[in-house]
């Protein structure tokens, strides 16, 4: 298992360094990221460390999950694709809740700050995960803790 997440860790940095989409601790709030509606999704925040307990409740390769708290903890809900490429809300329970995220996927990601979706979107790359999503903004300058609303499976790797 650890060595898994080394490896996971190692391959997301190198994809990052050869995508060139890391940023630094600075985030995304600066600069003037596009919006997702007609120039695609702002550049995701840098990744968080995975630790194991993220591991233990999703570990289905395939599936977005999102926690309640930090450090992903507290309640806890995946969402597995039953189709690409479209937009679907978290529901009612996972609504505006969520402050930690883990994209287990081997492919992109889109998460949105609304539902149905606004501009406010961030592509999330393959075994991407962030820890605490209230050091981070939607490329409208507001915070992204609490307000994820909906999600979209691409069928492609590339965000
Ligand atoms: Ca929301």
């Amino acid at each position: 298992m650890t060595r898994y997440i080394l490896m996971t860790v190692t391959t997301v940095a190198a994809a990052a360094l050869i995508g060139g989409f890391l940023t630094p601790s600075s985030g995304i709030a600066g600069g003037s990221p596009p919006s997702a509606g007609s120039q695609g999704p702002s550049d995701p925040p840098p990744s968080a460390t995975l630790n194991p307990d993220a591991f233990s409740q999703c570990d289905n390769l395939g599936e977005l999950c999102l926690w309640r708290d930090g450090d992903y903890e507290n309640t806890f809900w995946s969402f597995i694709p039953s189709s690409w490429d479209r937009w679907f809300y978290v529901g009612d329970n996972a609504n505006d809740q969520s402050s930690s995220l883990y994209n287990n996927r081997s492919r992109c990601t889109y998460v949105n700050k609304d539902y149905p979706p606004s501009g406010q979107t961030i592509a999330l790359p393959q075994q991407y995960a962030i820890e605490h999503l209230s050091n981070w903004s939607w490329p409208d300058g507001s915070n992204m803790n609490d307000s994820i609303s909906s999600y979209n499976f691409l069928s492609t790797s590339s965000c």
